[in-house]
């Protein structure tokens, strides 16, 4: 009798976890940054802790190199080629600049809230 009833409680547990970490999941932040005519759009961003910014290389056939090298917030994706994407997760609050290493004109600023 009770192995009888340990196995769809044991069932029940299993699927509480895992609709737990899909709410997890879902409540982190991503915000998409295009990068098009060698310029970021938006322009600046405000992501909450823990959330994402997901670069785009929108550029017809260029390159880019997303970076930043404001302390704390340092990050290097390298080049990235056109029609990919690449995610940096957010782990700081404040406040840095990101750049292009090719376009140094390009400029997106980035809040951590
Ligand atoms: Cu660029």
């Amino acid at each position: 009798m009770i192995r009888a009833m340990a196995r769809p409680l044991a069932s029940t547990l299993v699927l509480a976890a895992v609709a737990l970490g899909a709410l997890g999941a879902s409540a982190q932040q991503v915000v998409t940054v295009s990068q098009k005519n060698r310029v970021f759009h938006p322009r600046q961003v405000e992501v909450e802790l823990g959330g994402s910014v997901v670069f785009v290389n929108d550029d017809g056939e260029l390159l880019h190199h997303v970076y930043s090298r404001d302390a704390g917030f340092a990050f290097d994706i390298g080049e990235q080629a056109a029609g990919t994407q690449v995610p940096v997760r957010l782990s700081r609050r404040g406040t840095f600049d990101v750049r292009c290493d090719i376009h140094p004109r390009m400029l997106l600023r980035v809040t951590v809230r």
